[in-house]
């Protein structure tokens, strides 16, 4: 029989709303982070750097784009005969075939897989974490504490509690009280959504909650083990940990990777991450090009000045354009004289000549999108932007748009272009 101690289920189906468009054709485990990866890497790289080397990966919404980059594994050397990475989509059954419909439900339904294992302990893992964690130091603890769950936390500041699980501990990191998002959070150390479980503790769980609608971890299952007085614990975490779910918290991180001591290292060699790439050129730079504190990926060529940006593969910078701030991603097309501040420019997006990107008016009352409040400019990706728009903070564009879509040439805090039938 196959036996794994710990295997992973990594959570990759949510939606991811809350990136706008950037996540309207792409799962967000897909989107592209820090010019060549994309932010799935991160977690499936952490899995086979602590030896975890058996993943389920359970996606639902716009899964495309994922399993192509997933694919047999191989980057993260992951392509194995016995357990390896599995790509896990809901399936017909012979009764009760759904969607994922939570993050509880969506294991619950690969419950055969778990078994075929036959594991000691399950890792659930999100896709949507910039992070680098040994899980194995955190199985270690688990067993040291005799635990039947291990959930991993860090302190976050007390005004941003609300938005997580947060959990109230003891002196030997016993976990007395777990709140899902509470408006009122007793504490400031906020679950990271990381959880060890003991195996005949999951399995326990999920059966007993199989008709609970919407069965979530944080709603469901930890209050449900709480309750039943399992042995629940506190894995504090003190290094970087980010969860990109949000426009601003997305490009934050992004720009984080150019400090000048980055908080977050791409570079160490002892935790590599791993991702798939492409042959491509390298760079190429021209002579009256200035290029400052920016991470610039192979293929691209670059004749205008870049600042403070992370720029993706095989992107075009004309002459005399600026990019300040910014991220843009894999095949995109910056024309002569454009400047552009504070933008997210999606995959193959063509930008004309002398725009303006990014530049002032913001935070007035016309927002009508919260998701979009963030003080960025977003491009959707394969989108046109003709030559000589202005486009303000706050304002999204998707799908290939024309000069007549844009009133007065531009568009300004709480604008939006989304053309019909391109996303
Ligand atoms: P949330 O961030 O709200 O809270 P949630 O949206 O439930 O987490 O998603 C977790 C992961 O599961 C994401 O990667 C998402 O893509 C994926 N996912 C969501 N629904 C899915 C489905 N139906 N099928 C497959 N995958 C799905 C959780 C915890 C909090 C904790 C935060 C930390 O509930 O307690 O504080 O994570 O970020
Ligand atoms: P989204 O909500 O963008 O579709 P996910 O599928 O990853 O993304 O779900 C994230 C979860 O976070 C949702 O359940 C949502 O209720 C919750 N959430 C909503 N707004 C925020 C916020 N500002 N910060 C953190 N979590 C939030």
């Amino acid at each position: 029989m196959i036996k794994k101690e710990m295997i992973a289920m990594l959570l990759a189906g949510g939606q991811g709303s809350r990136l706008g468009v950037l996540t309207a054709k792409v799962a967000k485990p897909a989107v592209a982070f820090g010019g060549k990866y994309k932010i799935i890497d991160f977690p499936l790289s952490n899995c086979i750097n602590s030896g975890v080397d058996t993943v389920g990966v359970l996606t639902q919404y716009q899964p495309l784009r994922l399993n192509d980059h997933i694919g047999i594994g191989m980057p993260w050397d992951l392509d194995r005969n016995i357990g390896g990475v599995t790509v896990l989509p809901p399936y017909e059954k012979s009764e009760n075939t759904e969607w994922y419909t939570g993050t509880a439900n969506a294991i619950f339904q690969n419950m055969n897989y778990m078994e075929t294992y036959n594991p000691d302990y399950v890792l659930i893992l999100s896709g949507d974490h910039i992070y680098k964690m040994d899980y194995e130091v955190m199985l270690d603890y688990h067993k040291a504490n005799n635990a039947d769950v291990t959930i991993a936390a860090m302190p976050v500041p007390i005004e941003e509690a609300s938005r997580f699980g947060v959990v109230v501990t003891d002196e030997n990191h016993k976990i007395t009280e777990f709140q899902e998002k509470p408006e009122h959070p007793k504490s400031n150390l906020a679950s990271m959504g990381i959880y060890i479980f003991s195996w005949p503790v999951l399995r326990d769980a999920l059966i007993k909650l199989k008709d609970q609608p919407n069965c979530d971890f944080g709603m469901h299952v930890i209050p449900y083990v709480h309750e039943n007085g399992k042995r629940i614990f506190a894995y504090e975490y003190t290094g970087y940990w980010k969860d990109v779910g949000t426009l601003k918290s997305y490009w934050q991180a992004n720009m984080e990777l150019i400090d000048i001591v980055p908080e977050f290292n791409l570079y160490e060699e002892f935790w590599k991450i791993y991702t798939k790439s492409e042959a491509l050129p390298p760079q190429y730079v021209s002579a009256d090009s200035k290029i400052e504190r920016s991470i610039i990926c192979n293929g691209c060529e670059v004749r205008g000045n870049v600042h403070n940006s992370v720029i993706s593969a095989n992107v075009d910078i004309a002459e005399d354009a600026e990019v300040h701030d910014s991220i843009i991603m894999q095949g995109c097309k910056i024309g002569k004289g454009t400047k552009i501040y504070n933008a997210i420019v999606a995959e193959n997006t063509i930008i004309g000549d002398n725009c303006s990107i990014g530049v002032g008016e913001y935070a007035d009352s016309k927002l009508s999108q919260k998701i979009y409040n963030c003080e960025l400019a977003v491009i959707g990706e394969n989108s046109t932007i003709p030559s000589g728009v202005t486009l303000g903070k706050n304002v999204a564009v998707s799908g290939k748009t024309e000069l007549s879509d844009y009133p007065d040439g531009k568009l300004s805090s709480g604008d939006y272009i989304v053309k019909a039938g391109e996303i």
